[in-house]
């Protein structure tokens, strides 16, 4: 018997989106205008500040100088690792590792209304535990080899077929990810793409980059039902 209403029989082939995630570190002042050429370029679901060993004032800061850019975009801004901060700030949401506030803590932190995603890297239990809990999505990953965290684990497109067959909560891809190789995600039915390098490193900017995965969102995308 499955235990709760967000299992579901049919399966619906979902839009994908792009799920941009900040550099791990970034100066507030000069990184705004390039976060503001992506967002500008094209679609853009969602950007999360994922900052790395950095105090709580300079997450503050940086919060307050890019939130209004994102949030006036209608793209939501989601901070990674710090419920408290998020809810303090204003953020839309949060995404929490295995390793942060457990999820009933972050939920209450942030409040029902606002996005709590959890990273479950290849784990289906995990992620079957996250959706159960109250998940607003699972992300899974890494899918492909990435510089920008070290991972353990790779996960495989059959997580994404399985998921989409199951659940009917968004499940976002990441790990190593670029508008060359995100066609078979997009196929296994991922709902956001989310990135880092690909966007902030691409040689014409992060603009272009958007626009790039924008069109290889679209080109592996199965065309709209009648
Ligand atoms: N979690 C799993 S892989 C990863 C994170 C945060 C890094 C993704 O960065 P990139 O540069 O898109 O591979
Ligand atoms: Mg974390």
């Amino acid at each position: 018997m499955l235990p709760s209403p967000l299992y579901k029989v049919s399966v619906a082939v979902p839009d994908c989106r792009l799920y941009l995630i900040t550099p791990p570190v970034l100066d507030p002042i000069t990184f705004a205008p390039r976060l503001a050429e992506a967002l500008d370029a094209g679609d853009v679901a969602c950007v999360q500040l994922r900052l790395k060993g950095v105090d709580d004032d300079t997450v503050r800061r940086t919060i307050d100088h890019l939130r209004p850019l994102v949030q006036d975009r209608d793209v939501a801004f989601i901070l990674n690792d710090r419920p408290d901060l998020a809810a303090a700030t204003g953020c839309d949401g949060v995404h929490i590792g295995q390793d942060d506030t457990p999820y009933p803590a972050a939920r209450q932190q942030v409040g029902a209304d606002a996005i709590v995603g959890v990273s479950c890297m290849d784990s289906r239990h995990l992620a079957l535990e996250a959706a159960d809990a109250g998940a607003d999505y699972v992300a899974f990953g890494p899918f492909f080899p990435t510089t920008t965290k070290i991972t353990d684990c790779v996960a495989g497109l059959d997580l994404l077929t399985w998921w989409n067959d199951l659940v009917e909560i968004p499940v976002v891809a990441i790990g190593g990810i670029t508008p060359g190789n995100c066609g078979p995600l997009v196929h296994a039915g991922a709902n956001f793409l989310a990135v880092v390098s690909a966007i902030w490193d691409h040689i014409d900017g992060p603009g272009a980059a958007v626009k790039a995965f924008n069109s290889a969102i679209a080109a592996a995308e199965p065309p709209a039902e009648a």
